[in-house]
């Protein structure tokens, strides 16, 4: 018993209590825990972003939001696949917002050029998602158009 104290001393107490707190939350089935939240990689491609929305929110979820570049790493660890952002700047061009909160993005990993709202496109660039291959941001078109495959990845808090 003694043994067993002196090495309990010997960890670190907030280490410990984090362990304990995310042991007793657990994630769904086929859901991954990171920090605070659950994150599913959906077997889908080619979704539009409003559809994605629907979609997670018909899990019990939202959609993917990154706000840490240690976020932005694990979603980028996870799939090589583009993945829709829960952040849009519909409301007012430039100003990006993420969907569940309605708070402006502090953090954000935008792509050298992005966000550009495809200046030669006549509709421009509203929804934002994460190239897999970079991790980079970008803002596109969201109704997907043939030729680009966009995933699904929903979030719970
Ligand atoms: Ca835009
Ligand atoms: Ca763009």
């Amino acid at each position: 018993m003694r043994d067993i104290l002196l090495a309990m001393s010997k960890l670190n107490l907030p280490f410990i209590l984090i362990l304990v707190v995310q042991g007793t939350l657990g994630c769904p089935n086929d859901w991954i825990q990171f920090e605070e939240s659950c994150y599913v990689f959906l077997d889908e491609s080619g979704i539009p972003w409003t559809s994605a929305k629907v979609m997670c929110e018909a899990l019990g979820g939202s959609m993917l939001e990154v706000t840490s570049s240690e976020e932005n790493d694990f979603v980028k660890s996870h799939t090589n696949e583009n993945v829709w952002l829960g952040l849009n700047d519909m409301v007012r061009e430039g100003q990006w917002v993420w969907v569940s909160t309605h708070e402006q993005a502090v953090y954000t990993n935008w792509a050298p050029g992005q966000p550009d709202d495809s200046h030669s496109h006549e509709s421009g660039q509203d929804c934002a998602y994460l190239e897999g291959s970079t991790g980079h941001w970008d803002d596109h078109w969201c109704e997907i158009t043939a030729g680009w495959s966009m995933s699904v990845v929903c979030e719970t808090k």
